[in-house]
């Protein structure tokens, strides 16, 4: 399949999507929300893929959403549309696990993208901000909510009062990102991570990539007894029973992903 606004490849088991509007600084425009969701349509879909990495360019993982598309815009037409809904169910939904890898640039709707990932690995270039206040408006993809359970009120609240960029390193120390590597070694990285987690039972990867996100939408109680539900089930898989028979009989397991 081709796309207009990203490249996408597989490296073995691992799926790996690059932002790829150069010219403006990887905007998401409606196209890059098209074709990023039959990217991770396909992904899901795709039995030989088991994570997926989604980066963007040196300078920017993306510069926010596309603001020459939004200019002439009015309420009436974002409230029809709708807008920005279409990144819940084109990427959120995915079900298999992925990785943002983020160099550079990655502002508003460029940072929002960066949060729907599983988790986010920084290069020290990377830069991250909500500065749509700085346009007369405010996060539109998620920014306020998940900025703020990742950060902490204080600092989501500073970022979005004031639009100012958050560096990799404090962005590591709030809990943003989960690492910063060189800006030379973030591809490799990301690649080797999203290897070794393709490498695990890959149910048992949707299941616990489902159970760490139940964390953010309920209470402890519920929480942790849809946990235990959740590994019940896992329980049934022939993958425990290969997962625990290979590991009492020092091999490491075969797969058969269910
Ligand atoms: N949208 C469209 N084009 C962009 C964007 C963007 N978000 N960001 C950069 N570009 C374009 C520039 O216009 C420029 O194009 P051209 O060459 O045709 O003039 C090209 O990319 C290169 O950009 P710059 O020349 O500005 O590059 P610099 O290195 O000088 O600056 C910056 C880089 C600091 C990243 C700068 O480009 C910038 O500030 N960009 C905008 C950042 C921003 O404000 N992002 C938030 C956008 S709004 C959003 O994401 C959510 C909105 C929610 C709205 C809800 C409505 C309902």
């Amino acid at each position: 399949m081709t796309y207009e606004t990203i490249l996408v490849e597989q490296r073995d088991a691992v799926t790996l999507i690059t932002l790829n509007r150069p010219q403006a600084l990887n905007a998401l425009n409606g196209q890059v929300l098209t074709d990023l969701s039959a990217a991770f349509a396909a992904y899901d879909a795709d039995p030989t893929q088991h994570c997926a990495v989604l980066t963007g360019s040196e300078k920017a993982f993306a510069a926010g959403a596309d603001i020459k598309e939004m200019v002439e815009k009015e309420a009436a037409d974002f409230f029809l549309q709708d807008f920005f809904s279409g990144w819940q169910t084109g990427v959120v939904a995915t079900r298999k696990p992925w990785i943002a890898a983020v160099a550079g640039f990655a502002l508003g709707g460029g940072c929002e993208l960066a949060m729907m990932a599983d988790f986010i690995i920084a290069a020290d270039t990377a830069k991250f901000g909500q500065p749509e206040i700085k346009l007369g408006v405010a996060p539109g993809m998620g920014g306020s909510q998940r900025l703020t359970r990742a950060v902490g009120k204080a600092k989501a609240m500073e970022m979005c009062l004031t639009g100012r960029m958050m560096g990799a390193e404090e962005a590591e120390r709030s809990g943003l990102v989960s690492r910063v590597v060189a800006a030379a070694d973030l591809l490799d990285d990301a690649l080797k991570t999203a290897a070794a987690i393709a490498a695990m039972p890959p149910m048992a990867a949707m299941v616990n990539k489902e159970m760490v996100n139940i964390a953010f939408e309920t209470g402890l109680a519920q929480g942790l007894l849809t946990e235990r539900r959740m590994f019940q089930i896992l329980t049934a898989t022939q993958d425990k029973k290969e997962g625990m028979t290979a590991f009492v009989e020092k091999r490491p397991g075969v797969w058969k992903g269910r």
